[in-house]
């Protein structure tokens, strides 16, 4: 057997399609039972307005932070299958509506760029719905390539993205 080596994952939550709210937490508890991945964090609830085509629902977004020893491309390959079983269709409009996407935002101090797949994600600096649940639970995560998220949150202030208050459980 190869070295075991935990690495932290960030992975980015998102959903404004058949109940965003339960979408997300069903998510939450499906990357905690991933195999070699621990979840050691999960941010708030966050409500915010659509980026890109603005005919569409507001979205429900949120962020993990998962230890796992799982290499980057099989771990992608298990978000993928999470998405599908949430019934995600590919090949939907670009930045359009969806149930469910899970974004693998960090890998360790990996940098990679390959057709399906770039990591950090490139979208971090300019996503307030990332940077604010990112920032709840690790402000000082320096990201390879990108920055401090703590520094990233202070330019992309004021995008209206906002802790959803009480999440009753009828709601979710
Ligand atoms: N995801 C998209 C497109 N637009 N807008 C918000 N607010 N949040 C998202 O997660 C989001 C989006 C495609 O992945
Ligand atoms: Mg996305
Ligand atoms: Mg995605």
């Amino acid at each position: 057997m190869g070295k075991t080596v935990w690495r932290p994952a960030y992975i980015g939550l998102g959903s404004n399609l058949e109940q965003p709210l339960r979408q997300v937490e069903a998510a939450f508890k499906q990357l905690a039972e991933l195999p070699e991945t621990m979840l050691v964090a999960r941010s708030q609830l966050y409500n915010s307005p659509p980026m890109g085509p603005q005919d569409q629902p507001d979205f429900v977004n949120a962020v993990a932070a998962t230890l796992t020893t799982l290499d980057i491309k099989t771990l992608f390959q298990h978000l993928l299958a999470i998405e599908k079983r949430h019934g995600r269709e590919r090949g939907e409009t670009r930045w359009g509506p969806r149930t469910l996407d899970l974004d693998l935002l960090v890998y360790g101090d990996r940098q990679l760029t390959s057709e399906s797949l770039v990591v950090p994600h490139p979208g971090i600096p300019a996503r307030g719905f990332v940077l604010y649940p990112l920032a709840e639970i690790s402000a000082d995560l320096d990201i390879p390539g990108i920055g401090v998220v703590r520094d990233l949150l202070a330019a992309v202030r004021n995008q209206n993205t906002k802790v959803i208050a009480t999440a009753s459980e009828e709601e979710i």
